[in-house]
């Protein structure tokens, strides 16, 4: 089997190993539903508390279980195995419903990766860059984040690992002029892939937004396309709290898709029904380790069944 084209059964169980946390849940609702055929309000009301718990989010939580009891009644669903499959339905046609764009079948050519510090940005590029080496694409770095110090080293360490380049301009160097550098070095050499890292200090919001607008600007000058991608990362175990840090970048910049990492800690695993919900942006990879290989593309099918009952 090449390494190239994972298989469909190696991402499955990656999916498990991630969500394992969640295992859980499948069984608090089996178990709350289990002696059931008439579901009155206040078992809706338990497994509410059981999304919220999962960190599903509040609003996405009533939304769905508003949505469940009327289709439980107008399909006059008695067992609990059926109301678990409708829920799964809810979860996954309320998050494609709000994707009009399939994050996984768009080319993208310039990802700027934005987020907090410490939500796993760098480790992510050096990840997604060797996604799509194994797919035979042409990856090209550039260390933007001139603001922490040791960031633009740790970036250029990850770019030799993986044999790539990776446009530097020291440290505390105007990070947008980094970002006219790499996209003008890129244009002239072959690259399909450019990824740029970025600062994420939360400490002056207006200073933060006002670059990374500026370095959106440059890049789409450069490149003369106004079709860039900004993924924001989110850090799995925050939570709810991480989602509230994220919004700061949500507003300042057209953050097109999220990069869920570090789901192999203590995450609830609901998050990501909550960002969707919360925010309309689909989840592109989640990461779940610290090897190089621990990513894969975020697939709904597989999260929610997995979520929901631990198993497929
Ligand atoms: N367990 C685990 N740790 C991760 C994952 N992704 C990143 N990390 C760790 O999180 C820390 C911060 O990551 P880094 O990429 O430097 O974050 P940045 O500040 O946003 O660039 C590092 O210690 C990483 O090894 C993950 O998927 N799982
Ligand atoms: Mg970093």
């Amino acid at each position: 089997m090449s390494l190239f084209k994972k298989k469909k059964k190696s991402d499955i169980s990656k999916y498990l190993d991630s969500y394992k946390t969640n295992k859980s849940l499948a069984v608090k609702i089996t178990e709350l539903l289990g002696g059931y055929t008439d579901y009155h309000d206040d078992i809706y009301e338990e497994l509410l508390v059981l999304l919220i718990e999962a960190d599903v989010g509040v609003e996405a939580s009533e939304k769905m279980i508003d949505q469940l009891k009327i289709l439980v009644n107008e399909r006059f669903i008695r067992k609990a195995n059926d109301v678990i499959d409708l829920l799964i339905e809810i979860m996954i046609d309320n998050y494609k419903d709000k994707n009009i764009l399939d994050i996984n079948q768009h080319q993208n050519k310039f990802i700027m990766m934005v987020g907090v510090n410490g939500s796993g940005k760098t480790t992510s590029i050096s990840k997604i860059s060797k996604f799509y080496l194994n797919q035979g694409l042409k990856v090209g770095l550039i260390a933007a984040d001139t603001f922490r110090a040791g960031a633009v080293e740790q970036l250029k360490k990850w770019a030799e690992k993986l044999g790539i380049h990776c446009i530097t301009g020291g440290e505390r160097v105007d990070p947008a002029a980094v970002i006219v550098d790499g996209c003008k070095y890129y244009l002239e050499n072959p690259v399909d892939i450019i990824i740029a890292d970025t600062a994420g200090r939360l400490q002056n919001k207006t200073n933060l937004m006002k670059e990374l607008e500026k370095m959106v600007k440059v890049a789409k000058r450069t490149l003369k396309t106004d079709d860039l991608d900004i993924w924001l990362t989110i850090d799995a175990t925050t939570g709810q709290n991480g989602l509230s840090q994220a919004e700061v970048f949500i507003e300042s910049s057209k953050v097109n898709a999220v990069v869920l990492t570090k789901m192999d800690g203590t995450s609830k695993g609901g998050i990501v029904l909550s960002i969707n919900d919360k925010y309309n942006l689909p989840v592109k990879f989640i990461t779940y380790g610290e090897s190089m290989d621990a990513i894969a593309e975020f697939d709904i099918e597989n999260y929610v069944n997995t979520l929901i009952k631990g198993e497929f």
